[in-house]
């Protein structure tokens, strides 16, 4: 880790010194936390990762997830240590060698071929996949310190070639268009004749990554023949709005099946990675950076949406057949990361500025409500709010659909990409303000739960499950929101030498 050469003298002139965390954009007179503050955090946020550590490595491992409440597992990722092979990345990060080694220790022994469930191509490739591309690029990259034994970190890559070996079959259809749930002993699969826009969309930069880290092309190619689709959307009507795409495409023709447009759940992460491809190489991806730049155009002229009870708000609506569907979830709550992300290395303050109004209405799904906490979905449609949610629409302008909290990311690591960005301490207050409410509430005495409701007094009751992007994505967010530069931070302009995955794992850019 090290400082870049613009922190320190900035530091100085800010005249509170806090030389241990990083200071993207810090301006002249601009608060920042005191050292021995901020040294506490991140000694709070590391202990916080450990304590879900201990608890999974006690209780779950090696199997997917820690039950938090039970103290049992689950195995909901194929049975192959989900949340250990989701962690390694964030333990990379906070510099944790002992955690480093015991992963990488076990994903040796994992047999990739073998599981009893039905295997998610998209699960399996962002958590998997990915946790590993990323460990192998930090181990041989910034972090080629942690572990001693050059040849363990070697194994990372193998077991990723073998595991998108083993998958790989699912690109084996009439258009290329990928199955997603498979049954990798037959060599099997659902029966589907559609697959969604996300799990089709997300792909394509962990393919690209095994290619280009073993010079195999075929990941690559497979990935991109999928993405080549949605790329080109077909027919005509699927693109209602310039690169605003329905939801689910034919697998047998890679035309789309519908044109229902949003940023939620099942199309998301399809506009994340059109983006962060073009970070991860320019030169190739343009075309990818058009499509993003055409979605974000037209989302902010046709899908943003305010509240009659609070017009200063933004959120992104839905689209369909010429109807907007006024409601979203957390995990919409990326978008405004995305915003962030494309305006700071498109240099376009517009994207900035948007990326920013999103950030702050994501924030208000957190601040509004008595734990602290977002829900899972909410609304702001005033001809649908219920009776007993009247005071808090008027108030904070959404009402709850779903009050639950799964320990989802997304709303936090807008924050991330809001504070890099901008420099702004307000961004970071607010990452440290949820970390302390999940800490609060979701914390058990082996790990932490997700939340029934988000809006009762202590949260409702729990959910005895942890998910594996506990580890991954949250923990991961706020760590970095509060450690020092490094070259694996998200920065402003062009200069990125790391791309996050859309379960955080960052991968070293082209
Ligand atoms: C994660 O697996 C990823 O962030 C994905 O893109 C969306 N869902 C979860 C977190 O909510």
């Amino acid at each position: 880790m090290h400082f870049t050469s613009l922190s320190i003298p900035l530091i100085t002139l800010s005249g509170l010194i806090t030389p241990s965390i990083a200071h993207p954009q810090l301006r002249p007179g601009q608060p920042v936390l005191r050292e021995n503050e901020a040294n506490s955090r991140v000694n709070t946020i590391k202990e916080a990762f450990e304590h879900a550590w201990d608890g999974y490595k006690q209780y779950a491992f090696p199997h997917d997830e820690l039950l938090p409440i039970s103290n049992g597992h689950g195995d909901s990722r194929n049975g192959w240590g989900a949340s250990a092979v989701d962690a390694l990345s964030t333990a990379i990060m906070m510099g944790n060698a002992t955690i480093v080694n015991e992963i990488i220790d076990h994903i040796t022994t994992v047999d990739y071929s073998k599981t009893d469930t039905t295997v998610s191509l998209f699960e399996t490739t962002i958590r998997y996949l990915a946790g590993m591309l990323s460990g192998y690029d930090l181990l041989t990259g910034p972090a080629n310190d942690l572990v001693e034994d050059q040849e363990k970190v070697e194994v990372l890559l193998e077991q990723s070639k073998n595991l998108a070996d083993v998958l790989k079959f699912a690109f084996n259809t009439p258009s290329g268009v990928p199955y997603n749930n498979l049954n990798i002993t037959s060599g099997g699969n659902d029966d589907a004749t559609t697959n969604g826009l996300a799990v089709t969309g997300t792909l394509v930069l962990e393919w690209t990554r095994l290619s280009d880290l073993t010079g195999d092309p075929q990941y690559a190619r497979l990935s991109q023949k999928a993405q080549s689709y949605l790329l080109k959307p077909q027919p005509a009507t699927s693109e209602p709005f310039p690169g605003l795409v329905g939801s689910n495409i034919n697998i047998a023709t890679g035309q789309f099946a519908d044109a229902q447009v949003s940023w939620n759940g099942g199309a998301d992460s399809f506009y994340e990675y059109l983006i962060k491809m073009y970070v991860y190489d320019p030169e190739e991806f343009g075309e990818y950076k058009e499509r993003w730049v055409a979605a974000a155009k037209s989302s902010m002229q046709h899908l943003a949406s305010h509240p009659s009870s609070r017009p200063d708000l933004t959120f992104l609506a839905s689209y369909n057949n010429g109807k907007l569907g006024l409601s979203s979830q957390h995990l919409t709550c990326f978008d405004g990361g995305s915003f962030l992300l494309g305006g700071t290395v498109l240099n376009n303050d517009e994207f900035i500025n948007f990326g920013l109004k999103l950030v702050e209405g994501c924030h208000t799904t957190y601040s509004e409500t008595l734990t602290g906490i977002g829900p899972e979905s909410f609304g702001w449609d005033a001809n649908s709010v219920p009776e007993d949610q009247k005071a808090l629409y008027e108030k904070a302008g959404f009402y709850i659909q779903s009050g639950a909290y799964i320990l989802r990311p997304e709303v936090i690591e807008s924050f991330y990409y809001a504070w890099r960005v901008t420099g702004k301490e307000q961004y970071r207050e607010w990452v440290w303000n949820a970390f302390v409410a999940i800490n609060k509430y979701c914390r058990t005495g082996s790990g932490f739960a997700g939340l029934t409701n988000v809006n009762a007094a202590n949260g409702g009751s729990r959910y005895d499950n942890q998910e594996s992007f506990l580890f991954a994505e949250v923990m991961k967010y706020v760590y970095l929101t509060h450690s020092e530069e490094a070259e694996w931070q998200v920065q402003r302009g062009n200069g990125n030498k790391f791309v996050f995955n859309t379960e955080a794992h960052p991968f070293r850019v082209r």
